[in-house]
């Protein structure tokens, strides 16, 4: 872990990462209720709302759109990633160097390791390379801590988020971003055991929106240091709205009662 406050992609030591990678590892499927949302730019256009401090995207992505937004959009680039396609364990092929995301222009690099899968020791080894690579750049390294496989039947119960949040800090990421446990307790918990590492949660499946904000507003109070989320930002029909509200909850530390109203 290095010092991150001064990186573009924190904001006051909290950090909103608009995650837009789900065409290649869910496919255009995530984009059926917002056909407009195929197109990249619309994506990119939220995120250069003032609460996101950085926008996940693959390589092929940054490579056609990122130009167009490079002043007003930090870039987290993601290194490896999968497709729903794959019927393996868990695994997350690496399709994208640290010294390429430099090149176009990355203010951060994002890794997804899926400890407990039976490719856990390439994976990790994937990790070490890149996160070596990362400090050569001075990049942070956000990992994706997923821990998944057949040996694990309930990927977010709070042992295993626990689990997630200190085998991040201990191989070397600076921010680790993983699923909520179910409650504010076991977050906390899971914040704990990662020292000062900075945790963000994951967004997950689009929810409404109070039911979406009270649980950020439990991840803000439980020790998240924010949020890392998609769908439940880019398939709303007015994604600026739930960002107004979501700069109070995470920034202002506001209830989501409060956020709401306002
Ligand atoms: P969401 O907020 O839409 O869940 O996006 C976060 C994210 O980590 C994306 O970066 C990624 O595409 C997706 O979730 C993967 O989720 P899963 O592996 O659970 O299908």
């Amino acid at each position: 872990m290095i010092p991150i406050d001064d990186s573009p992609i924190v904001r006051d030591g909290k950090s909103l990462i608009l995650a837009m990678d789900h065409g290649l590892e869910h496919g255009p499927v995530d984009f059926e209720d917002v056909p407009e949302k195929l197109d990249p730019s619309t994506v990119f256009e939220t995120a250069t709302h003032d609460a996101v401090t950085a926008m996940a995207v693959q390589k092929g992505v940054a490579e056609g759109y990122y130009p167009s937004f490079e002043d007003d959009v930090n870039l987290l680039l993601k290194l490896n990633g999968t497709s729903n396609l794959w019927m393996g364990e868990p695994d997350s092929p690496v399709n994208c160097s640290v010294d390429y995301a430099a090149e176009l222009g990355a203010d951060a690099v994002g890794f997804t390791v899926y400890s407990g899968s039976n490719n856990e020791v390439e994976m990790y080894e994937e990790f070490r390379d890149a996160q070596e690579n990362a400090r050569e750049h001075d990049l942070p390294m956000v990992m994706w801590s997923y821990p998944r496989g057949q040996g694990l039947k309930n990927d977010t119960k709070p042992s295993t988020i626990s689990y997630a949040t200190r085998l991040a800090l201990e191989i070397g990421a600076d921010i680790a971003k993983v699923k909520y446990p179910g409650s504010p307790e076991a977050m906390e918990h899971a914040c704990k055991a990662a020292g000062d590492m900075n945790v963000v949660m994951s967004g997950g499946s689009k929810t409404s929106d109070y039911e979406f904000l009270s649980t950020v507003e439990d991840a803000i109070d439980a020790g998240c240091t924010g949020l890392a989320v998609g769908r439940n930002v880019w398939q709303r029909e007015d994604p600026t709205q739930l960002l107004d509200a979501l700069e109070r909850v995470i920034y202002e530390e506001e209830t989501a009662d409060a956020a709401l109203e306002a």
